[in-house]
């Protein structure tokens, strides 16, 4: 990557600073499989109660955090409820299925965030012939949903009819630190009556890896057994821990930056014709944005060429995502080439 490119792929693409190099570099570490990484154990304890859980483990991805939670409550044969575009269906490999033997069956969602009624119109009646709905899954913020934010209350609601229902609710929150700062309703309100969560540290906060799934302490000793077995259990990964905690403590706060930059986005790219994107949907880090006379694929070409990276989430649908690697100027640089590029499409 040269310094002349400007990166919104992914706000998974950032980089540790300094400073938490440094962290790094010092971290206290030992065998976590045995339990005697001190930094590890300080970061489950800080993120644990930082989300209101009784326990949490780290693990090396949200992928694996969601996949835990998955193994963790259902059993083979089981069927998950989540929105259509749910990151554990779009993007995690077919892991339900491969890892848990669960299938999943989808709610149509408005971006990415569906209604109790949905959520209880679509349990099955008790009948030998139909699968067991045991989990539901949501995700705050919703990634495919551009970075909407659940209102607190539906997001509670829907939890709490869950639990009436005997069915589990799990929050896949890699971004329910963007969910936080956008609103300042704190992270442990979301995950109140959600019985397990999951955040991220490699995304928007910037560390280089890691993530963690919350729960009761039942819960992550089950989750701990199945880490093991899916070969997530690490050694002296306190070094990668220290940056996640560094993260945890520095970073959040500055998501606000991220947003301001997307919604200036957001803002600029409403202003340029070919382009089509509702602004006003934009209110974390993510930008989503079609393009007219062109294909997506066509435009990241394009845009490439010019130094600028996103990626094609759809036929003609772009996703660009800010983050600590890009400040405003680099804003005004991304709008002005799109524009550029749209205006020779339009020609
Ligand atoms: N999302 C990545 C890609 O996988 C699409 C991205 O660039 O946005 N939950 C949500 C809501 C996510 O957005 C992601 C990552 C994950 C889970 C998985 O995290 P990792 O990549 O650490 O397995």
């Amino acid at each position: 990557m040269t310094n002349e490119q400007i990166d919104l792929r992914s706000d998974t693409i950032t980089r540790p600073v300094p400073e938490m190099r440094q962290v790094m570099a010092n971290a206290e570490v030992g065998d976590d499989v045995f339990g005697d990484d001190p930094t590890i154990t300080k970061l489950e304890a800080a993120t644990a109660e930082i989300l209101g859980k009784e326990a949490a483990v780290y693990v090396p991805s949200g992928t694996m955090a969601n996949q835990l939670a998955v193994r963790c409550h259902t059993q083979p044969g089981d069927e998950i409820l989540l929105d259509a575009n749910a990151h554990i269906i779009w993007y995690e490999a077919g892991a339900p299925a491969a890892l848990s033997g669960a299938s999943c069956r989808v709610i149509q969602g408005t971006r990415g965030i569906f209604t109790v009624d949905q959520f209880l119109e679509a349990l099955r009646p008790a009948n030998i012939h139909m699968a067991s709905t045991r989990l539901v899954a949501l995700e705050n913020t919703h990634n495919r949903g551009g970075g909407s934010v659940w209102p607190l209350d539906q997001l509670t609601d829907v939890c709490l009819a869950a639990r009436e229902k005997n069915i589990v609710s799990h929050l896949d929150g890699a971004r329910l630190w963007n969910a936080s700062i956008a609103t300042g309703i704190p992270e442990s309100d979301y995950a109140k009556h959600a019985d397990s969560v999951s955040v991220c540290f490699s995304k928007g906060l910037g560390a280089p890896v890691g993530s963690v799934l919350a729960g009761s302490s039942i819960f992550i000793d089950r989750a701990r057994h199945f880490r093991k077995q899916f070969g997530g259990g690490m050694r002296q990964a306190g070094i990668i821990a220290a940056g996640a905690l560094y993260a945890l403590r520095h970073h959040r706060d500055r998501l606000k930056e991220d947003h301001d930059n997307a919604r200036k986005l957001g803002l600029g790219l409403a202003e340029v014709p070919g382009i089509n994107i509702d602004s006003d949907s934009v209110v974390t880090n993510l930008v989503y944005f079609d393009v007219e006379h062109m294909t997506a694929t066509e435009m990241v070409l394009k845009l490439a060429q010019s130094g600028v990276l996103v990626i094609a989430t759809g036929p003609s649908t772009i996703r660009a995502v800010t983050s600590l690697e890009v400040d405003s100027k680099d804003i005004d640089k991304v709008i002005s080439k799109i524009g550029k590029i749209a205006s020779e499409m339009n020609e």
